[in-house]
Order: C-alpha cells, then sequence, then structure tokens
C-alpha cells in the first residue's frame, strides 16, 4: 500500500519535472512554443451562411477569450474557387452531402461555400484575434479539397504550415473552431502526423455530424494521440 502511493507520487512528479512549463495549478500554460489554430471561423459556417454549423457561433466568444493567453496564433480560411470539386452543383446529378469519388478518394459533395473573395467567404466579423500573425488558406486547388490546414486531401500537397510552425519553434496545437469532424479533426490528426504535440479544445468547436461523424472524428483523433480538453484548463500566461 505504502510502495504504491510512493510510485505514484513518483510518476506525477516525473510528469511536472519532464514539462514545467506546461503545468501551473492544474492548467496549461501554452508559452512560446505553443500556437492556437482557428479554423474556418468564416461566415459560410455561421449562421447564414451557405453551409452553416448548428451552434456554430457559440465558438466565437470561447476563441476570443482564448486568442490572449497565446504568443502564437494561426487563423484559417476555407477558400474554394468557383465550381469547386467539393461543391455539389459542379455534378450534374449529385445533391448537397451525397458523395463522389474523386483522383485522392471519396468526396463529400457540400452546398457552394467559402468562394474566394465572398463576404460569406470573410472571417466572422465577431472574431477578435487582432494578434493572429498568420492567415492560411485551404482549399484553393479547384479539383482538389483541403479539410486539413496542413494539407491537401491527396494527403501530399502541403500547405506549408507545417514548416511555418516548425521554423518558429513550435511544438505543441491547440486547435479550435469549425467544424470539429472536417476541418479541426483532419488538422489536428495531421498535425500528429507532422510531429507535433496536438489539443483540441472541445467547447471552442462545434460539428457539422453527418451520420456520426463527430463521435468518429472524436475517436480517430484519440487513436492519433490527439488530447480532448476544455477551454477552462488553459491559464493565461
Ligand atoms: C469544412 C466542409 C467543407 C470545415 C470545410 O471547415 O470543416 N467542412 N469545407
Ligand atoms: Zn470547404
Amino acid at each position: 500500500m505504502k510502495r504504491r502511493t510512493i510510485l505514484q507520487a513518483g510518476t506525477v512528479f516525473g510528469l511536472f519535472a519532464m514539462a514545467p512549463q506546461l503545468f501551473a495549478a492544474g492548467k496549461i500554460k501554452p508559452g512560446a512554443k505553443a500556437a492556437l489554430i482557428v479554423v474556418d471561423v468564416q461566415n459560410c459556417f455561421l449562421d447564414g451562411g451557405t453551409l452553416a454549423v448548428k451552434d456554430g457561433n457559440a465558438v466565437i466568444p470561447v476563441i476570443n477569450q482564448l486568442a490572449p493567453m497565446f504568443e502564437n496564433v494561426v487563423v484559417t480560411q476555407d477558400w474554394h474557387t468557383a465550381g469547386h470539386a467539393s461543391f455539389a452543383t459542379t455534378y450534374t446529378g449529385k445533391k448537397p452531402f451525397e458523395t463522389t469519388k474523386l483522383k485522392y478518394g471519396t468526396q463529400v459533395l457540400w452546398p457552394d461555400h467559402c468562394v474566394q473573395g465572398t463576404e460569406d467567404a470573410e472571417l466572422g466579423k465577431a472574431l477578435k484575434v487582432p494578434t493572429a500573425q498568420l492567415i492560411i488558406r485551404k482549399g484553393f486547388h479547384k479539383d482538389m479539397d483541403s479539410y486539413s490546414a496542413f494539407e491537401e486531401a491527396d494527403h501530399k500537397t502541403a500547405t506549408g504550415l507545417a514548416g511555418y510552425l516548425k521554423a518558429r519553434g513550435i511544438k505543441t496545437v491547440f486547435v479550435t473552431g469549425l467544424a470539429t469532424d472536417f476541418c479541426v479533426a483532419w488538422t489536428a490528426m495531421d498535425a500528429r502526423k507532422a510531429g507535433f504535440e496536438a489539443y483540441v479544445i472541445e467547447d471552442a468547436t462545434r460539428g457539422i455530424d453527418l451520420n456520426g461523424s463527430v463521435a468518429k472524428a472524436w475517436k480517430d483523433m484519440a487513436a492519433k494521440g490527439v488530447k480532448r480538453i476544455q477551454s477552462s484548463d488553459i491559464a493565461s500566461a
């Protein structure tokens, strides 16, 4: 009994010793080697948008509160061409939320959304992340989608985000935004693939949920070592 207590205490001590900057009164302190990634908080995914995510606007106050706790903030925008390969209207006889086979695999077909240069593709007006250092746009190749902020749907074409983060000495990413089951999940999992530690801040995300895709996304993310936390787990510097 006594021996066991000592072993457990040792393990906890070990955790603190390995990553002291990460733990402060049980909270995570992001620090200089962490980045907040704000995924696709654009009009298209907000109330009244072309692909509005249910309750999507609820992520905005949470992200606005988190952003000042991070030294590094990256924002993404879904940024499609007109007639994009992910739009149902590009194909005859296809409806939104059906799928088609493209060169790189199965593609869900969406309503036309987030077209480059339109009001629909602008960042949500209520989003306040003035300290963001990079806005990365994705999904701009007409024939290929890109849910992930790291690589496009062929799982080969890089967006450049991994290189940018690595060049800046960033080791950990905290992913927020829309939608949990598509761009947030793919971004978090590709962050792991690129060698980053990855957290998803659950209350700073909302999902589309096609046939249980939110539950599946959490399961897939856990399998890849993505950690699921709440905004209250983060401490300001
Ligand atoms: C997204 C569907 C299509 C997303 C983007 O941001 O999660 N979802 N394009
Ligand atoms: Zn899209």
